[in-house]
């Protein structure tokens, strides 16, 4: 049995930390029998990050190393059949949600004081004393830190608000009225989609980035159609 190692539930979402949703999608899509260990253990992660995963005693760290690795394992009954545009449009589209517009939201969850106090709560609401007061401020500051690191925290709040508003609008547009992101078929890149835009629509953080998102219907009824199908 594969088991993925994330973190517990919150905002009312199977994963607060859209990487461990888009794994969960995904592996829900794939159609194969999985465990979740919520144990939200980052020092036992090879990565320092998660998830990760066990799986007959190998151990396979990031989503998209973890998905090709299972792709190879078990078969790739989402992508096998796409043709190489395809193929192109979702790494472009993966790499624009996962590396510009996650870091935009991150700014509104741990930066700005009024999601921090959500997320704040949502993290390490459930840790024990004294652990619930000294991690969030350590936790807050790395994030801070990752965001320099990556470019997206060095940006002012109006650009990273314009940055995640673009990319936004791309997913809309290219999404338009298509029941999935590639077409009439559900393929690995929705498991991302739906994970990200999910965490954005429907995470209690507000922020002109989430009010954008909201104001296009079209990511709405795709993230409710996606739920539908594989979170029944
Ligand atoms: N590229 C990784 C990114 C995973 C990631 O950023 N996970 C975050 C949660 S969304 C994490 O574990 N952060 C903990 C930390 O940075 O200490 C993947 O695709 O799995």
């Amino acid at each position: 049995m594969i088991r993925v190692h994330q973190f517990a539930p919150a905002f009312g979402l199977p994963n607060a930390s859209p990487f461990c949703m888009k794994l969960e999608t995904w592996l829900r899509m794939a159609g194969l029998a999985f465990e979740l260990v919520n144990d939200g253990n980052v020092l036992k992660a090879p990565k320092g990050k998660l998830p990760y995963i066990e799986d007959e005693g190998r151990v396979v760290a990031d989503s998209h190393f973890i998905i090709e690795y299972l792709k190879t394992r078990y078969g790739d009954p989402l992508d096998a059949d796409l043709g190489e545009r395809d193929r192109a449009l979702a790494t472009a589209f993966q790499r624009l949600i996962e590396e510009s517009l996650y870091w935009a939201v991150v700014h509104t969850r741990w930066v700005m004081d009024e999601g921090w106090q959500k997320t704040r709560v949502a993290f390490f609401g459930a840790l024990p004393p004294p652990l619930r007061w000294l991690l969030p401020p350590l936790a807050r500051r790395g994030l801070r830190a990752e965001m320099r690191g990556h470019g997206m925290g060095r940006h002012s709040e109006a650009e990273i608000f314009a940055i995640g508003c673009r990319d936004v609008d791309a997913l809309a547009d290219f999404l338009a009225d298509k029941p999935f992101m590639l077409g009439e078929q559900p393929r690995s890149l929705d498991a991302s989609a739906h994970a990200f835009l999910a965490n954005l629509l429907w995470a209690p953080v507000d922020s002109p980035i989430q009010r954008h998102a909201r104001a296009r219907p079209e990511l709405e009824a795709y993230c409710r159609r996606m739920k539908a199908r594989f979170y029944p």
